[in-house]
């Protein structure tokens, strides 16, 4: 399963999740033996391999003959795909979708193996030892699909709404000619249960793709919202004379998000974030959450009054995003980057694997109506010249894959950051009560009036993107010292009554969600070889915190006139 509703009622599919898999490392004392495993899986769920570092091998059998497309939802951390024996491709980077496409297979069983590699080298400038845990394995979902001459590669839909108050689709797609014949048809889009639709000539050369552009006007849909996520079915179908040889189905919600001096607005609305950051982790499945877990998180979330999730510190499994737009949360997601230095951005590989994977996460995620705000380089060097080239060029590469959301950037460089002129949103990441000595008032307030009078981010809106505490579960103390469940629980009461009652501030994303495991490779001072400022446990149970969250959480409405 790859996302949440069905995608095709034309082109045949097939989920290759689940079993029928097995697993076996390349290195390393278990070398060679093999496992059966249940896909997704990172091999540190498995009792032997819970500190593997290496490559490891994936394999199960698939029948097929013709042409038919491989969608890997997400291999940790680099990928080689062989079939029958021979390679067919490659990619780098765990939490990014990439497809195989394979043309006149024979009939018959097919072998296919996947080596997974978490290894950290200099290949790898985004995986790197840090304070969450690079997993190995196939640790999202793949699919088969059995493709004709021609298929629709992508299909993307972005509402627009118009002075007079109805609303538009601008849609654009790609087709792709597998044949050494020309193709021709038509491809036909109907957003359905809006009663529009509209027809697109495609002529492709033999063996060639086309990228096809269309508008569907004077829409007058439901909504969505939080209070209301309204979705709808935009389905498109491709014709050759009277057959329908192929098609895709997205799923849109019609809202508008804009930045408007300071203030973010919701459908015209000025509106409040309450957040938590969320790292995809758990202790039983690693980084590859079941369903079941994913929906269980949002649950949490929403119980605690949350209406929004940043997705620290990369693209996420499109399942929690299919999930927030069925259930209203609001998303920040960003690309792969954490707390890269200046070396680290100059590794020659830095630059592609980056933008890559900016490219990656908006060809694959733009139809989410939950996703409000692309993000870049959490905590990098936006206090250098080079560091600058940088955030330049990612801010730009977004602006012409999606005009529709604004950017940010979570900064942790107070009062040298020189990019804050880049973004439409400034972000800052503070520790006020924890790594800061100060209380969150001053904290706050010392940053925003630089931010507002002495830097490019002024008259900006400004968020506050990581606030929290550590807390060991189980650990309380008279004292309420650091690690204390107490002290959590005192410093984010203050933290979020500052932050939310901070006028100018749109909002708090609170780190963190949950406890998530880090790189055994970083230090950091970690008890545990943890982050432990969720305020619920890695298994989810709450600190005394949460119920501190969920009070003051309820007790703001999502917009400000609330
Ligand atoms: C940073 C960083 C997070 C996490 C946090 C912390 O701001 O963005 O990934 O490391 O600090 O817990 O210190």
């Amino acid at each position: 399963m790859i996302r949440t509703f069905c995608q095709n009622e034309v082109r045949e599919v097939r989920n290759l999740s689940g079993s029928g898999w097995t697993f076996s490392p390349c290195s390393g004392e278990h070398a060679g033996e093999i496992y059966p495993v249940v896909v997704p899986c990172c091999w540190e769920s498995l009792p032997q391999f819970s500190a593997y570092r290496g490559v490891g091998r994936f394999t199960r059998h698939f029948s097929g003959e013709g042409n038919v497309r491989l969608i890997f939802q997400g291999v940790s951390h680099t990928a080689t795909v062989y079939v029958d024996g021979k390679e067919v491709g490659t990619h780098y980077n765990a939490f990014t979708p990439f497809e195989i496409v394979l043309k006149d297979l024979p009939a018959g069983e097919h072998l296919l193996e996947v080596d997974a590699d978490n290894q950290f080298s200099e290949k790898s400038a985004l995986h790197i030892p840090n304070d969450y845990m690079s997993y190995g394995g196939i640790s999202r979902g793949v699919q088969l699909e059995y493709l004709e001459d021609a298929f629709i590669s992508w299909l993307h839909c972005v509402p627009e709404k118009a002075q007079d108050g109805s609303w538009a689709i601008k849609l654009s797609t790609k087709v792709v000619n597998l044949s050494d014949q020309p193709f021709k048809g038509q491809i036909r889009i109907e957003a359905r249960n809006l009663a529009a639709s509209c027809c697109l000539m495609v002529n492709i050369p033999a063996g060639e793709s086309t990228e096809a552009q269309a508008r569907i006007d004077g829409l007058t849909p439901d909504i969505w919202s939080p209070e209301n996520p309204a979705l709808y079915e935009i389905a498109a179908t491709l014709w050759q004379e009277d057959t329908a040889v192929d098609d895709l189905i997205e799923r849109i919600g019609f809202r508008t998000f804009e930045v408007k001096g300071r203030d973010l607005l919701l459908n015209g609305k000025k509106l409040r974030i309450k957040g938590f950051c969320r790292h995809e982790d758990h202790p039983m499945y690693c980084c590859a959450l079941p369903i079941q877990a994913i929906q269980q998180d949002l649950e949490i979330i929403r119980d605690l009054g949350g209406n929004a999730v940043r997705c620290t510190h990369y693209p996420n499994d499109q399942l929690f995003l299919d999930l927030c737009d069925e259930q209203g949360v609001l998303v920040w997601e960003e690309n792969h980057a954490r707390g890269l230095t200046e070396e680290h951005m100059r590794n020659p590989n830095f630059e592609p694997q980056a933008e890559r994977c900016i490219e990656e996460m908006i060809r694959a995620h733009i139809n989410h109506p939950c996703i409000m705000i692309w993000g870049i380089l959490n905590e990098c060097a936006s206090e250098t010249e080079y560091g600058y080239e940088c955030y330049k060029k990612q801010y730009e590469l977004i602006r012409k894959l999606d005009p529709s959301r604004p950017r940010s950037s979570a900064s942790c460089k107070f009062m040298t950051d020189i990019c804050l002129g880049l973004p439409d949103i400034v972000s800052y990441n503070l520790y006020p009560e924890w790594y800061v000595d100060k209380t969150t008032q001053e904290w706050l307030d010392e940053n925003y009036n630089w931010v507002q009078e002495e830097s490019e981010g002024a008259g900006k809106p400004f968020l506050i993107t990581e606030i929290g505490a550590g807390a060991i579960y189980g650990y309380h103390t008279p004292t309420h010292c650091k690690w204390s469940e107490e002290y959590q629980a005192e410093a984010l009461s203050h933290q979020i009554k500052a932050v939310l009652g901070k006028e100018g501030c749109s909002g708090i994303f609170i780190w963190q969600f949950c406890d998530c495991r880090i790189s055994f490779e970083w230090f950091a001072s970690r008890p545990r070889t943890m982050n432990n400022k969720g305020v619920v446990d890695e298994y989810r149970r709450p600190k005394l915190s949460y119920e501190v969250v969920k009070e003051l959480y309820h007790s703001y409405g999502n917009y400000f006139e609330d």
